[in-house]
């Protein structure tokens, strides 16, 4: 995984199933700073959630993307290997904090937060989660990662869902994830489709391998 440098600081690695080192992973190589990590309320829940062996996934969508329908088949799909929980539309650290006092977390838990708020500082914001995906769908214009770039920033995955919808030769999806690896370079993408399956055994796979590395940097931290 990480790399100590001679200097003592865990240098960015790219991590299993092409989680992006250096984003806000809870895994040992996070523990890096990283430019947009400046808020010490963030670091602290994201520091409590590692401890606590609870994965926080901040999804950050656009309206209508089919999240919703999304995660009701993702959760099919995990089918109880392990507890999942909703949030949504939490706008900073403190009332994610909060929310996640109201929820009874064992560890292993994974707490997906939709952030579907409509001002682009919020999509933004760092609210301590250990890891952030960017939720578009196929017909979101390709250039949305030069506009709001800090949208992108930090990510570990650009999801795209309701890849069905995709024109055939899905020039607009390469341009999406070109410039979103321009905002975000070694951001892992998906294109999945709720409707007709396409690609959710990846990412069930992915989401199943972010929580094990998540938990075992719990244990690294413990
Ligand atoms: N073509 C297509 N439509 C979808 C897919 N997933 C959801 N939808 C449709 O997108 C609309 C919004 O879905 P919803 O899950 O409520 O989206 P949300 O508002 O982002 O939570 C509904 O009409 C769904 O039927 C998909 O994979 N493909
Ligand atoms: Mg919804």
């Amino acid at each position: 995984m990480a790399d100590i440098t001679p200097t003592g600081t865990v240098a960015p690695a790219r991590g299993p199933c092409g989680l992006r080192a250096g984003g806000r992973s809870g895994v040992p190589w996070a523990l890096m700073p990283r430019h947009r990590d400046v808020g010490r309320t963030a670091w602290q829940l994201r520091r409590g959630n590692r401890h606590r062996g609870v994965v926080l996934i901040n999804l950050v969508t656009s309206r209508r993307t089919g999240l919703t329908t999304l995660l009701e088949r993702t959760l099919e799909r995990i089918g109880g290997r392990y507890l999942v929980r909703t949030i949504a539309n939490l706008p900073d650290c403190q009332a994610v904090r909060r929310a996640l006092e109201q929820l009874d977390l064992k560890p292993g838990t994974v707490v997906l937060l939709e952030t579907a708020l409509e001002s682009p500082e919020a999509l933004d914001a760092d609210v301590g989660e250990t890891l952030k995906i960017v939720v578009c769908d196929a017909r979101e214009d390709p250039a949305l990662p030069l506009r709001q770039p800090g949208r992108f920033a930090d990510a570990e995955m650009l999801l795209i869902t309701k890849a069905d919808l995709a024109a055939p030769d899905a020039i607009g999806l390469c341009q999406l994830e070109e410039n979103a690896r321009r905002a975000c370079p070694g951001l892992t993408s998906l294109r999945v489709s709720a409707l007709t399956g396409q690609g959710m055994t990846d990412w069930v796979h992915w989401l199943d391998t972010a929580r094990i590395v998540g938990l075992e940097a719990a244990d690294a931290v413990a």
